[in-house]
């Protein structure tokens, strides 16, 4: 009975690790937090995806990202989407993504992406990709994106 108490509590913690890794996963670099890179899956022949992410910056100074490099897709830029006479439209961040000191920013639907171009294949639900993003102030650092269903939202932090 022991050992079979033992063994199940192994199991429930690498069912708990293995089960946290594929429903969130994050990184740290100096004083930023990234968390969960995905992309959300495109129907097959498609050309282009969106990246997100949520990064939490907990450092007295800003920081930016200023660039993210792929190689699924021949381009990778940071865009933002806005409503403009009720229109909706997007346009690059050209001097970078500020993330506020002591504060976050969320990419997500509707507003900061990653718009990636010219995809190399169509991205399906399941699926990681790698990708480097470019801080001015903490650095780089490779990034899994996971591909997610269509609807997929971040959890609130
Ligand atoms: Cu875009």
């Amino acid at each position: 009975m022991k050992i079979f108490k033992i063994k199940l509590e192994i199991f429930i913690a690498v069912f708990v690790i293995l089960t946290t890794d594929l429903v969130a996963h994050e990184y740290k670099i100096g004083n930023l937090k990234i968390l969960h890179p995905y992309i959300i899956e495109t129907p097959p022949g498609a050309v282009v995806a969106g990246g997100y992410m949520k990064i939490v910056n907990t450092s007295n100074q800003f920081d930016r990202l200023n660039a993210v490099v792929v190689k699924f897709a021949k381009s990778a830029k940071i865009h933002e989407m806005k409503m403009e006479n009720d229109v909706m439209k997007m346009r690059e961040v050209k001097d970078g993504l500020k993330i506020p000191a002591h504060g976050s920013v969320e990419l997500k639907q509707g507003g900061y992406h990653i718009m990636f171009m010219n995809l190399i294949k169509s991205m399906t639900t399941g699926e990681t990709y790698e990708g480097i993003l470019f801080f001015e102030k903490s650095g780089n650092i490779k990034v899994l994106f996971s591909v997610e269903e269509v609807g997929f939202k971040l959890k609130d932090n």
